[in-house]
């Protein structure tokens, strides 16, 4: 735990190199922004910049070799600790790179990871991150290994530096095995509550989208929560559920949970599996899109992809254009509603449009409900209170052999009134 506290704000900040490796020049100031938020969440400061436009990355290096020199001139210039690569570098290139530039070079996912693990505050998220950044270095202890080897050209196989680097794998191996066990554990508790929370007949709804979209936001007004929302990148790591009272009777089980980000390292993505479950194990979702952004598509884009990789494209959305307040053009809204289904403009700071959000997750609430006539014995007429509790009661009539009732009900009560459902004329 001390490891966490230590890494954080006593830490001197530290002088960075930004090297830019985007292709489309028109991203450029998107791809500059958002590195530049990255290295303020990691108590980075840039000091210079430098832009590498390839179409295929130099296999050894990834950068070409006039922009390494370049690097290593302005490293000089600028008195640099450290070279900040904005794309994954196998363990070969980055340390190619770093014989160039004589200080350490740390790539996006590194850069990812330290912000994760500033931000891990619970035990799981604590876990999630260190298993994360073992499982990232694993594959690049092989390769330094791998190197040592072919230097050595063969002879004296069992030196002593290899002997360390097979007991340092092992333990990272170990360690690793440790961490999933216990992830594991974490992640059967969570399932529990999940499971515990499924027996209220609500659905589940979770706000997803790009980080700084705006869900925490937006979970505090719709739960009045007091979640950390925050300009900078990863503000929210571990998620939170609320019940949210809706118009008309209807509630549902809301969770806010941490952000997707372009090139979400895989490592990540692995680790925090029964977090990111949280956030697709839902009836629907919300997904906040920043409009103030002016390549909101971009991050639309990384979401949807993101979501395609957890296997949850396919869950009914929500689409919530969000920070309407902060664009200048007043017609964008309306025209991002009208082309896009199922789809509102909001402010969650200020509350515009929050009405017709309300209003959309009312009718997927709706949506969720299926037609059912059953005849309940009078000694179950708990099971009709509920009905009108939590479902759409169409007609209940008082017979003798019990209460015909005919209702819309969602999954989880429907089960409970299927033994007493009648075949539907
Ligand atoms: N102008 C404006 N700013 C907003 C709005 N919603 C959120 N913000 C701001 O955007 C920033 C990010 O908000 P958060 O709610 O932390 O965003 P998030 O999606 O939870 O971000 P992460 O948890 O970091 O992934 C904060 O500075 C918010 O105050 C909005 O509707 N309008
Ligand atoms: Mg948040």
């Amino acid at each position: 735990m001390s490891k966490h506290d230590s890494n954080s704000t006593a830490a001197p900040i530290e002088r960075a190199v930004l090297v830019y490796v985007n292709h489309d020049e028109s991203e450029d100031a998107y791809v500059e922004a958002e590195l530049n938020g990255l290295c303020e969440a990691a108590r980075v400061e840039p000091v210079a910049e430098i832009r590498q436009r390839i179409d295929r990355p130099v296999s050894g290096t990834y950068l070409g070799k006039g922009k390494l020199e370049e690097i290593a001139v302005l490293v000089k210039e600028v008195g640099a600790d450290v070279v900040i690569v904005d794309v994954e570098l196998s363990g070969i290139q980055q340390r190619n790179i770093q014989n160039a530039a004589e200080v350490r070079v740390v790539d996006r996912t590194q850069l990812i990871l330290d912000i994760f693990a500033r931000r891990a505050k619970t035990k799981e998220g604590m876990l999630q991150v260190e298993l994360a950044q073992l499982t990232y270095m694993l594959p690049k202890l092989m390769s330094v290994y791998t190197q040592f080897e072919r230097q050595k050209g063969g002879i004296g196989m069992r030196g002593p530096g290899e002997t360390k680097l097979e007991a340092d794998r092992r333990l990272v191996r170990d360690r690793i095995a440790k961490l999933q066990g216990e992830i594991g554990e974490v992640g059967r508790v969570r399932k529990l509550q999940r499971a515990g929370r499924r027996k209220h007949p609500f659905p589940f709804a979770s706000i997803v989208g790009y980080t700084s979209a705006g869900k925490s936001t937006l979970m505090n007004r719709m739960a009045r929560t007091e979640l950390l929302a925050d300009a900078m990148p990863f503000a929210t790591l571990d998620p939170t559920t609320r019940k949210v009272d809706l118009p008309e009777g209807y509630s549902l089980f809301l969770t806010d949970t941490v952000g997707f980000i372009r090139k979400l390292p895989t490592h990540l993505v692995a680790a925090f599996e029964s977090t990111l479950e949280e956030a697709t194990d839902a009836d629907f979702l919300l997904h906040v899109v920043d409009v103030a952004q002016p390549n909101w598509e971009i991050q639309r884009d990384a979401v949807l992809e993101t979501l395609d990789k957890l296997e949850a494209r396919g869950t009914p959305t929500i689409t919530v254009f969000n920070k309407i307040d902060a664009v200048s053009d007043p017609t964008l809204a309306r025209r991002l509603v009208a082309e896009w289904p199922n789809s509102v403009a909001v402010s969650s700071r200020t509350g515009e449009g929050m009405n017709d959000l309300v209003n959309a997750m009312v009718r997927q609430v709706q949506g969720l409900l299926t037609p059912i006539r059953a005849l309940v014995p009078y000694s179950e007429s708990g099971i009709v209170e509920e009905c009108y509790r939590l479902g759409r009661v169409h007609s209940v009539e008082y017979r003798d052999d019990g209460i015909l009732i005919v209702a819309d009900l969602i999954t989880e009560l429907r089960h409970r009134v299927e033994p007493f459902a009648l075949v539907t004329a």
